[in-house]
């Protein structure tokens, strides 16, 4: 048998099949979209405030007047999952916040990854159960973390012991996105210090970073995807407070400095993050669960299977 390749041909008159886009769309639109964000970090570093800021909507409470050493110590990292339905335009986002408070409050900090692990990957193999059902539903929901913002403390330092054990687990099945919480407490030469002990640090321990290249990106994308990595962890500010300077009103934040406008671009990154998270790489995130850290776990648990099936028929055939 053979393929001839042909050249493409035009049609003389019109056809109506570019009309596929829309019929897309449509019934893209219909559905909606579903995306699952986890905030991961210590106590008190606007976890709850910058998802807040980054959706521009009070989705959730955030703590006030927080002190650490006040709230009871629980033994593991819980997990609180709220759900909220954004629109915008003739967009429906389901947004699923998947919260961690716990964690790094323990005296021991040792496993306090464990039940994030564990969650993330219970979402994979409920997905895998619903795909091998017999009869399988058209539309599978998905409850896939998409995106991991891991809050790092404003210290100057670098990474500590825990965020290089939990960051070594988390960025092996889902997609982190290192931020500098709270930058605001740390001049704008301390955040480029910073940022580059902490990519040092990544390179050192070889941290998967997302955005992830491959081979399917145009040249634009692979640049835009440099260029990204390369102001990662985003030196991040949140507040969902309107202050008013010189007549002129922004969300902000009273420093030593003087203000921060949380969406100047001059003052913190929170602008350049909510670009990449939300306007150029949502649909990526969502992409990226599915065809690599689900894929991943899909034909690992299969071949797991498969071995125990064939394992099961040798044993029975002795
Ligand atoms: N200076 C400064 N303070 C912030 C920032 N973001 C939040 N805060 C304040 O820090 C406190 C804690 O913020 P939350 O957003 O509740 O922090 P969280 O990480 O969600 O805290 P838990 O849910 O208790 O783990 C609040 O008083 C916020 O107003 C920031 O970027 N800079
Ligand atoms: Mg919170």
């Amino acid at each position: 048998m053979s393929t001839e390749i042909l050249e493409a041909v035009k049609p003389k008159s019109y056809v109506g099949f570019d009309t596929i886009t829309s019929q897309i769309e449509h019934r893209l639109l219909k559905r909606g979209f579903q995306f699952n964000i986890m905030v991961v970090g210590h106590s008190g570093l606007g976890k709850s405030t910058l998802i807040n800021t980054l959706f521009a909507s009070h989705l959730i409470d955030s703590a006030t007047g927080n002190d650490i050493s006040k709230l009871p110590i629980s033994k593991t990292t819980e997990m609180k999952i709220s759900t909220h339905q954004l629109i915008e335009d003739r967009v429906n986002l389901n947004v699923n916040i998947i919260d961690t408070p716990g964690f790094g409050d323990q005296i021991n900090n040792e496993r306090v990854w464990e039940p994030i692990v564990k969650y993330i990957k219970e979402q994979h193999s409920q997905y895998l159960r619903k795909e091998l059902t017999a009869q399988r539903e058209r539309h599978i929901p998905d409850t896939r973390v998409h995106a991991i913002l891991y809050f790092l403390q404003p210290n100057n330092k670098g990474l500590t012991k825990l965020d290089i054990a939990a960051l070594g687990k988390l960025t092996e099945i889902a997609n982190v996105i290192p931020v500098i919480a709270k930058s605001d407490a740390l001049t704008i030469d301390e955040r480029s210090h910073f940022r580059e002990i902490i990519q040092n640090e990544f390179k050192k321990y070889n941290f998967k970073v997302y955005p992830y290249d491959s081979d399917d990106l145009t040249t634009e994308e692979l640049e835009l995807n440099t260029s990204i990595r390369s102001i990662i962890p985003f030196a991040v500010v949140g507040s969902e407070k309107e202050i008013e300077v010189d007549g002129e009103t922004f969300r902000g934040r009273k420093t030593r400095w003087g203000t921060i406008n949380v969406d100047d671009m001059n003052q913190c990154e929170l602008v350049y993050l909510r670009e990449f998270l939300i306007r150029t790489h949502l649909q990526d995130l969502i992409e990226t669960t599915s065809f690599v850290h689900y894929e991943g776990f899909r034909a690992r648990q299969l071949i797991a299977l498969k071995e125990n099936a064939s394992n099961r028929a040798s044993s029975s055939h002795r």
